[in-house]
């Protein structure tokens, strides 16, 4: 490996860079000429969905509809390293437990299942129905089934996630901590009582047709890297990009496209952003609502001339509620307020106001930076706030577009994975199946930890993901997992969930994507839905990873037999042939109808959005502007010392896994413990770059959370507002630091002080 450095990278993001990136990882992880040919059935009708990210596939067959991080999904998943029971063998679990996560990853593909032996400290094979009779017992032996929780990271299948829930519920709870409680779960509270649906309302095509494009924290150019396509494409016909981001991302600034011969042969480049405002961390809302007061005063200065009104009068008038009390509260806000919170100066907020006006379509799209705060929800509803001043949802080219994480994090949600599962569902869930399932609500990420701590849960079976390392209040919540009797982890890959575990432990080694899932009547597909709720089947072809793997659904079908002897599921026919699980979603979800025809025609099938068509299934039955009181301040910014620090993801990262040590936009080579920071908060702290320093949590709570060793990187941030690599930082984020709507850890706006390291000081 090489030495560690820092050297700014000054070239686009994507080109020739992207395209050296892809084949290194397919040569390290020994998978070039399997992983090669492995790439060309990414994305295509009849070959599997990118492991990766949410983003669309174009329709249409196209010879290549990968990108630099979907090939680095899949080399992860294809590599040629094993963890065996021999592995297991020659170390204990304490000594794993002491390893980096990217070590414990790096090890290979889970082959067998193992159950953890407490007198040798280690993990030793276990036969797959000995495994699932454990599960049961423990189950069997709790006094209250809401003593299980049952997580869902959003990798698994619709038939997969389907099951888990099934199972859960015939057994009696509704505790569903799933990722999406980390995620963009603000999307999922605060879109409802605005427009009726809990998803986005706009479609890849769209994307052709807008005139505007507003991009509020969300790095795709990392995390969603085709849909670079639609903004590359959207700024060569001169669409503006307008951005708000802390961080100057360089996908957001620059691109070249590795499919475009003349950009690539010149090495030339396209400019995304037209418009890049470095918000504050936390400043979105503030901005949001400047941009609003903005377009108010031209509206009024519109209608005292007679000119056209800048607001869309006949849209608020027959499609919304609520504007006339939303402009009250945006004339008492002050311009000082929103400038001092936003970070961004008020001619820069009419500045984007004005390109917004002058848009006959826009589009408003919104990640990580917007979801993971305090007040994630409300930021949620001023971005539809904004769009429906205008008109902007509910026609071509313009609408609501979070980008959702995992690939198929909205599937799970729709077929059930939700600790709030609507009356209908559940009354449905009876009829198809026969049981009562529970009505009372369950436990979401940051109740189920809670639960835990007090000691109220006690076995955890996780359905992929990577739990403890992706939570917050990392210490507390460890501590927690071992008190507990049990924990499950059904994975591809060995990480922290397994070697900080319960009493007993077990680990389910599963199927990947890309692999052969040979049931019964023969090979199957599962089936995912996209970020824009495009619905399609996903096929593997690549031989198992091991010969004991089991598929997803075989092994929540095995613990569900086990565990439920008088079931009234017939689990083992729809394992035989997943088109039995389609055909009882389908029974519990109307809009699933024809299930298994649809997803037969290649490239799948949309699942409708009222709020698309402009109708509003809302208490008032109109699209509702919600306000937000105040701009959303954070609690200490008074003190001068806080800077507040944002939790991001690295180039070379897939959440808690670790692809390499570099990320190579942001400059960062062979090394992780950085934190970005201005030159002016530097200088005020008396930092030079690349010394160490610990980081503070600020809290009145009494733990003292601190993170060690970070390096110092100057980078062109607000001031007050720094960053650093997620989960090495989630130790600091206190698990009462969340949105109070919904629950969101606050993982992108934590309080700190940064302090210089003593001497010897740890990871320095
Ligand atoms: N390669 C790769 N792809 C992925 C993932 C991955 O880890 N690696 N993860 C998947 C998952 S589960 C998800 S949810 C998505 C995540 O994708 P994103 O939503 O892009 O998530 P992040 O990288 O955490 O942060 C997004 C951006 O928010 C900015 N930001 C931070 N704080 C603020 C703020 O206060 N305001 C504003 N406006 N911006 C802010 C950061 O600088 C960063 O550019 O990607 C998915 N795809
Ligand atoms: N500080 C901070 N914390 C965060 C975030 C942040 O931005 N900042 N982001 C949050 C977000 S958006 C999310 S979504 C969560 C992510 O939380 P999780 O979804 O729980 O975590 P991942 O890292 O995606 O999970 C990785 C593991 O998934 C398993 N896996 C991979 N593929 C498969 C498969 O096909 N099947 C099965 N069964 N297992 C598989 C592998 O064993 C791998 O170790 O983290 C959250 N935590
Ligand atoms: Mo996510």
């Amino acid at each position: 490996m090489k030495k560690p450095n820092i050297h700014p990278y000054n070239g686009p993001a994507g080109g020739w860079g992207a395209l050296k990136a892809t084949m290194d990882v397919l040569l390290e992880q020994g998978v070039a000429v399997k992983g090669g040919k492995t790439l060309f059935k990414m994305n295509q009708p009849a070959g599997f969905d990118c492991p990766g990210c949410a983003w669309p596939d174009p329709s249409g067959s196209f010879p290549l509809k990968f990108c630099e991080n979907g090939a680095k999904a899949m080399a992860w998943e294809t590599t040629s390293s094993r963890v065996t029971p021999d592995f297991f063998a020659q170390h204990t679990v304490s000594w794993l437990a002491e390893q980096s996560d990217y070590w414990l990853e790096e090890q290979g593909r889970l082959t067998h299942p193992m159950v953890y032996d407490e007198a040798s400290d280690k993990y030793v094979p276990i036969e797959w129905e000995d495994a699932f009779t454990l599960i049961g017992r423990e189950l069997g032996s709790l006094e209250d089934p809401n003593q299980a929780e049952f997580y869902t990271s959003g990798r698994a299948s619709n038939e997969a996630a389907f099951l888990f829930q099934l199972f859960g519920r015939e057994y009696g709870t509704n505790n569903f901590p799933d990722c999406s409680n980390m995620c963009h779960e603000a999307t999922s509270v605060g879109l409802p009582p605005a427009l009726g649906v809990a998803k986005g309302t706009v479609l890849l095509e769209d994307f052709a047709h807008t005139d505007a494009i507003f991009i509020f924290g969300q790095n795709p150019g990392t995390n969603s890297p085709r849909m670079m396509d639609e903004l590359h494409a959207a700024a060569r016909r001169g669409v503006p990009i307008v951005t708000f981001n802390p961080l100057r991302e360089r996908a957001l600034e620059r691109f070249a496209d590795p499919k475009n011969v003349i950009e690539m042969g010149t090495l030339g480049a396209t400019s995304i952003s037209s418009n890049y405002y470095q918000v504050r961390i936390g400043g979105d809302a503030a901005a949001l609502k400047g941009i609003m007061k903005a377009l108010i005063e031209s509206d009024d200065a519109a209608s005292a001339t007679g000119a056209s009104r800048i607001v869309d009068v006949d849209f608020i008038e027959k499609h919304t509620h609520g504007f006339e009390p939303l402009v009250e509260d945006l004339r008492v806000t002050s311009w000082d307020v929103i400038e001092q919170q936003s970070g961004l100066k008020r001619e820069d907020l009419a500045a984007a106001a004005a390109i917004y006006a002058n848009a006959k379509a826009v589009i408003g799209v919104w990640g990580m930076g917007v979801t993971q705060h305090r007040h994630g929800t409300e930021t949620v509803q001023q971005i539809v706030n904004l769009l429906l001043m205008r008109g902007n949802i509910g026609r071509l080219g313009a609408g609501a577009c979070p980008v959702r994480g995992h690939s198929n994090v909205q599937g799970n949600r729709t077929v059930g994975i939700t600790e709030q599962p609507t009356e209908e569902f559940l009354d449905r869930l009876k009829d198809t199946f026969g049981f009562e399932p529970p009505r009372a609500h369950g436990h979401d990420v940051v109740t189920a930890i809670d639960a835990m701590v007090h000691g109220k849960s006690k076995v955890f079976i996780a359905l992929g993901g990577n739990f403890v390392a992706a939570t917050p209040d990392t210490k507390i919540t460890q501590d927690a997992m071992r008190r507990l009797d049990l924990t499950v982890g059904i994975n591809t890959k060995l990480n922290r969930g397994h070697v900080v575990h319960g009493r007993r432990a077990l680990i389910l080694p599963c199927l990947g994507r890309t692999e052969i899932d040979m049931q019964a009547d023969g090979p199957q597909s599962i089936t995912v839905e996209d970020s824009m709720s495009m619905v399609h089947a996903s096929a593997g072809s690549n031989e198992p990873a091991s010969p004991h793997l089991r598929s997803e659904p075989a092994i929540v079908a095995g613990i569900a037999q086990a565990a439920l002897p008088h079931s009234r599921v017939a689990w083992a026919p729809m394992i035989e042939n997943y088109d039995r699980i389609r055909d009882r979603i389908e029974s519990v979800l109307p809009i699933f109808y024809d299930f298994n025809l649809r997803i037969r025609v290649p490239g799948g099938f949309h699942l409708t959005s009222s709020a698309r068509e402009r109708l509003w299934e809302t208490p008032t039955g109109r699209a509702n502007f919600i306000i937000l009181n105040g701009v959303a301040e954070d609690p200490c910014v008074g003190d001068p010392d806080a800077v507040w620090l944002t939790s991001i993801r690295s180039h070379d990262q897939y959440n808690t896994t670790i692809y390499s040590l570099n990320d190579r936009y942001r400059g960062v080579f062979g090394q992780r413990r950085v934190v970005f920071i201005g030159t002016g908060d530097m200088k005020k702290r008396g930092l030079k770059a690349g010394e160490w320093v610990d980081l503070r949590t600020i809290s009145d709570d009494g733990v003292d959370r601190v993170a060690y060793g970070f390096k110092v990187v100057p980078y062109r941030l607000p001031e007050g507002s720094c960053a650093a690599y997620y989960p090495e930082t989630n130790g600091l984020v206190p698990l009462h630091s969340h949105d109070a709507k919904s629950h969101t850890p606050a993982y992108k706006a934590i309080p700190i002080k940064i302090t210089r390291s003593k001497p010897g000081s740890p990871n320095t």
